[in-house]
């Protein structure tokens, strides 16, 4: 019987990640859960600095995303975008009146040379979120992908405005080279008696992460159990494009190309009952429905992975 984890650090992505956050947060009080989130999606557009993972998150669990998308502010409205296809813009990418001042506030802080751990601080302390959301580092990181039909694309306009659909060829973190994990990361992975790599997409959410220094080292040195929740549900994504890029590069569309991805960074893989017949070697594993249809779902999923770290004796 292990002690429940007291400093759980969850790194999360999109949607998926949002989702199982909102989760742990009902679960977990904010000095027993750090979020760090993928930052390889951000770009700028119209002189403002996108960041749509750290978003998701902070509106989901600010109570304020759209439950339909799930991502941008429900309700919102595109009187901007509106004005803007006047002049003749393709407003492909649909930024919502109420999300720019998100994107308003953010850029002037970067402009000021706040980093953007701070300013997400700033952001996510007025919107009643006390649990600390943290970027994965404060430095550039643009998730970039080849594609057979348009060449290498910047994440959003392969994901947004080609709607995922290019095939892709290879892709490529630029910038993770030279950036490295910011001082609250570092701090919160070091403390860290369990890591949780949420259901986002391994090569899109986490991949990005993971080739920041020093995610990896410091997932391979911690003795910790460290679990990935698998985003792959009987040979499909819930969600986005990651069964069609596993397809894509040539991997098998199964958790068990995902527990294979994180190899030696996880000791722990959870996955859902409907893949039951799949045996993954060389993890603990745990199935349960893993779908997260509603808050209820969340809380059930994240409850069920702390209680399996607790009972389960890890090495
Ligand atoms: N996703 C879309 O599919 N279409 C959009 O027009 C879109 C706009 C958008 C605006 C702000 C934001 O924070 C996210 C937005 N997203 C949109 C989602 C975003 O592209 C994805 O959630 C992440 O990049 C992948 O997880």
């Amino acid at each position: 019987m292990a002690l429940r984890p007291e400093h759980v650090v969850a790194l999360v992505g999109g949607v998926g990640g949002a989702k199982l956050a909102a989760g742990l947060v009902r679960i977990l009080p904010p000095e027993q859960l750090t979020i760090v989130v993928n930052t390889g999606d951000d770009f700028w557009h119209y002189g403002l600095r996108i960041c749509p993972d750290l978003d998701t998150v902070m509106y989901t669990l600010g109570g304020l995303v759209d439950p339909v998308n799930g991502w941008g502010v429900a309700g919102d409205t595109t009187a901007l975008l509106d004005a803007l296809k006047r002049y003749g813009e393709d407003a492909w990418f649909r930024l919502g009146d109420q999300d720019v001042a998100t994107h308003l506030l953010r850029s002037e802080a970067l402009r000021n040379g706040e980093r953007l751990t701070e300013v997400t601080r700033q952001l996510t302390n007025k919107l009643g979120i006390l649990h600390p959301l943290l970027p994965m580092t404060d430095a550039p990181v643009e998730t970039m992908i080849d594609t057979v039909e348009y060449g290498e694309l910047p994440f959003q306009t392969y994901f947004v405005r080609y709607r995922w659909q290019p095939t892709m060829k290879a892709l490529r973190y630029a910038g993770a080279d030279h950036a490295e994990a910011s001082p609250e990361v570092i701090a919160a992975l070091e403390n860290a008696d369990a890591i949780l790599i949420a259901p986002s997409n391994p090569w899109l959410s986490l991949a990005p992460m993971l080739a920041v220094k020093p995610f990896r080292e410091l997932l391979l040195e911690k003795n910790v159990p460290r679990v990935a929740v698998s985003p792959i549900v009987a040979g499909t994504a819930i969600k986005g494009p990651a069964a069609k890029l596993m397809a894509e590069l040539g991997y098998d569309v199964s958790p068990r190309s995902v527990a294979d991805f994180y190899g030696d960074l996880i000791s722990g893989f959870v996955y859902d009952i409907q893949d039951s017949n799949l045996k993954i070697s060389g993890k603990k594993t745990f199935m349960t429905d893993t779908i997260m249809r509603d808050q209820a779902d969340r809380e059930r999923l994240a409850g069920q992975i702390l209680d399996w770290i607790t009972a389960e004796v890890w090495d």
